[in-house]
């Protein structure tokens, strides 16, 4: 799938520290540990509706981490997936009276667009769920191989494929190391997997938690058929993939086992991200899938988890459209710690509006204070866990004293503007 334009990223003098990040599996910061090349793949979105302030806050998190890997000398192999097949698009296009291909189709176009104008840094490869369905199907193959894939027969209202085309299972009993991304108990599993995609009730099944690996083609419901996909032992009919072996495929065809970094918001640390890891590492027999799990907070307004169902939502479109600098959306963004629970308010907007006229008040100056302090402390910040707010407080700092006692050094402002750029995707220009 066609990915966006990448900003350019300005090279720093110096290089930055070693990124440090909170991994959700062993529950500390731990370096982050990258060879030449960091690996990252980041869930993309479900395109039924446009992109909202949680969405752009996890992926600005995100274009952080790879911008703090980009400062200490790696190269990135940035990847996403966009879910362009599931439930909610489909409900959606009953809804709505249109194709679940065109919603899927113009809602990815505004995120790209979305992204582009925030200077989101694109990924490397942009991936659908369609067109990762081959993939998907040999994973399924492989897992059956592994004696972990099982079929359940037609729904409790029938709506399944004629017998033979079953809906196929995964049996989570069949990786011993389940539990070991979201450490969440018993109940705890059962509620979140309800909540966020599940079929815990559904009859025939082995465990309440075994997610959905292929759905059996229903009645007025796209359907693939896996036979083009090449024969495997496992006879499977048409129908269409489940969510969490397309984000498992789509990792495993670029970026291969033990990559550093998985990422998504903190919505999806469980069923999603415990289930891509069981099925990765029965799949192969390797451990980990992913060396780090990482989690942003959730984005409310008004009290409740911003989210398309509760439909409670602020959308980087509509401000753009409105004129609101995306510049200003970033810092707005990027003055909440990562993996915090937070509320977006026009109070915070309004505030990184003011920080954004000032930051480029203090860039246009012909001269100020040595900005070679500043960004050693950004980075320093940064590297610790993606310490943002604390970055732009250091940049506040110098911003103060060049607007208030000027300084001597004709290259600071320039270096503080391409630091920003670079550090933190926020171009002053
Ligand atoms: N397509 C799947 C991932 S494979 C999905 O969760 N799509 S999504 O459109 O629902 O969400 C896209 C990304 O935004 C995910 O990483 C999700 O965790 C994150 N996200 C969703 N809502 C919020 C929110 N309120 N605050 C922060 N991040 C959010
Ligand atoms: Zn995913």
């Amino acid at each position: 799938m066609e990915s966006w334009a990448s900003p350019d990223v300005p090279r720093l003098p110096g290089a930055g520290r070693p990124l440090a990040l909170f991994d959700s599996a062993t529950r500390q910061v731990r370096p982050t540990a990258p060879g030449a090349q960091a690996r990252l793949y980041v869930c993309g979105i479900t395109p039924y509706d446009a992109t909202h302030m949680g969405h752009a806050a996890t992926y600005m998190a995100f274009d952080l981490v790879q911008r703090a890997w980009l400062d200490a000398g790696h190269s990135v192999h940035y990847v996403q997936n966009v879910t362009d097949i599931d439930d909610p698009i489909l409900e959606r296009a009953v809804a709505t009276g249109q194709d679940w291909r065109e919603i899927a189709l113009r809602e990815t176009a505004l995120f790209r667009s979305d992204m582009q104008a925030l200077r989101a840094l694109a990924p490397s490869h942009y991936v659908g769920a369609v067109e990762s369905i081959p993939s998907v199907v040999r994973c399924i193959q492989a897992l059956h191989a592994r004696g972990s894939v099982y079929t359940v027969g037609p729904d409790r209202d029938g709506s399944a494929g004629p017998p033979g085309q079953d809906d196929l299972y995964f049996d989570v009993t069949s990786d011993p190391l389940f539990g070991e991304v979201s450490h969440l108990d018993e109940g705890q599993m059962l509620q979140a997997f309800a909540e966020r995609g599940g079929d815990p009730h559904r009859p025939g099944k082995r465990n309440a938690l075994d997610p959905l690996l292929w759905r059996a083609a229903r009645p007025g419901e796209p359907a693939w058929d896996p036979e083009a996909s090449g024969k495997g032992g496992l006879d499977i009919g048409p129908g269409r993939p489940g969510w969490h072996i397309e984000c498992v495929a789509i990792a495993m065809d670029t970026l291969g086992m033990a990559f550093d970094v998985q990422g998504g918001g903190s919505d999806l640390l469980f069923p999603h991200h415990e289930m891509g890891a069981a099925h990765a590492e029965v799949m192969t027999g390797e451990w980990p899938f992913a060396r780090h799990y990482v989690h942003t907070g959730m984005v409310g307004l008004d009290g409740q988890k911003m989210s398309k169902s509760l439909g409670n939502l602020v959308f980087v479109s509509r401000l753009r459209e409105a004129g609101t600098d995306p510049m200003a959306i970033r810092l707005a963004l990027a003055a909440h710690h990562y993996w915090h629970d937070w509320e977006w308010t026009d109070g915070g907007l309004a505030e990184a509006q003011a920080r954004l006229a000032r930051w480029r008040q203090a860039a246009s100056l012909e001269s100020g204070p040595d900005f070679e302090p500043t960004l050693a402390r950004m980075r320093a910040v940064l590297s610790d866990d993606l310490d943002s707010p604390s970055a732009l407080t250091a940049v506040d700092r110098w911003c103060d004293e060049a607007l208030s006692r000027g300084g001597r050094d004709a290259g600071a402002p320039a270096l503080m503007a391409a630091a920003c750029d670079a550090l933190l995707g926020v171009d002053l220009s």
